[in-house]
């Protein structure tokens, strides 16, 4: 690590205030260019540790930048892992205020709900569908903290992955029998199609981004909890919304979900 503690503490105050009071910031290595991987991390984790402390609870983990469309729209070439806590948290059909978010995006995710921890190394997509419980189709709200959504890989872990907000939808269907590969994914806004696409576009299977997750947290000690739910990443390139705008997701086999943004 390369960064000390107080400045760590300090980046992550700068990026937390930035969510809460929804304004944008410039990305951070432009002032810490030094900082590395661990330091990116421990800004995330500062991040969730004032948010624990004032009581909000986590709720589940999330997988970003693991589809090619992704990656490509954000000029990355690696996945990222972020935390979702009990705010975050808009109940299906539900409003979002725009007022609260700085430029907000949407994108569909597959959510899965373990019946058993997994802990890396060594995690496969075998052992992702042996401990899933539950699959649902969610919609991930985005919302970086950097001034247009400009940043590396380093400044958006830091910023805990643009995580802002998710919807669930109402069905929670057990994955035997699906190819999640296969699975088709179709989102709208204001009843117009803005991205198809399908399951096998996150890494070549949904799975493989969990069991990334559990590798990547097993090096830190940690695990996947069970019952929490995690999100893939998003399985087509993120849409921008505005006030006004409703978007649903249908997701082949998992039902749908939709929100709207007042
Ligand atoms: O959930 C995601 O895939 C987003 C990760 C962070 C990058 C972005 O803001 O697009
Ligand atoms: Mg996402």
């Amino acid at each position: 690590m390369n960064l000390t503690q107080q400045e760590i503490a300090q980046l992550a105050e700068h990026l937390e205030s930035a969510e809460l009071q929804a304004h944008d910031v410039t990305k951070i290595t432009d002032d810490f260019p030094q900082m590395d991987w661990d330091d990116a991390y421990a800004i995330q984790a500062d991040i969730l540790r004032r948010k624990l402390a004032r009581g909000n609870k986590l709720v589940g983990l999330k997988c970003g930048l693991t589809s090619r469309a992704k990656m490509k729209q954000m000029g990355v070439e690696t996945p990222c892992f972020g935390f979702l806590v009990d705010y975050f948290s808009v109940p299906e059909g539900g409003e979002i205020k725009v007022s609260e978010l700085i430029h907000p995006k949407v994108e569909p995710e597959i959510g899965f709900v373990l019946k058993r921890p997994i802990r890396g190394p060594g995690c496969h997509v075998g052992t992702v569908l042996a401990a899933t419980d539950f699959l649902m189709a969610g919609i991930e709200i985005i919302d970086s903290r950097y001034r247009d959504f400009k940043f590396d890989l380093k400044s958006v872990i830091a910023d805990n992955c643009s995580s802002s907000r998710f919807v669930l939808g109402g069905q929670a269907v057990p994955q035997d029998g699906l190819d999640l590969r296969t699975l088709g994914v179709v989102m709208e806004k204001n009843g117009e199609i803005v991205a198809i696409g399908a399951g096998a576009a996150v890494l070549g299977h949904p799975a493989a981004a969990v069991a990334m997750l559990a590798n990547h947290l097993g090096k830190r000690g940690e695990e996947i909890p069970a019952g929490t739910i995690v999100l893939s990443g998003g399985v087509t390139e993120a849409v921008s919304v505005a006030v006004g705008d409703r978007v649903n997701l249908r997701v082949q086999g998992l039902g749908s979900v939709s929100t709207s943004f007042i």
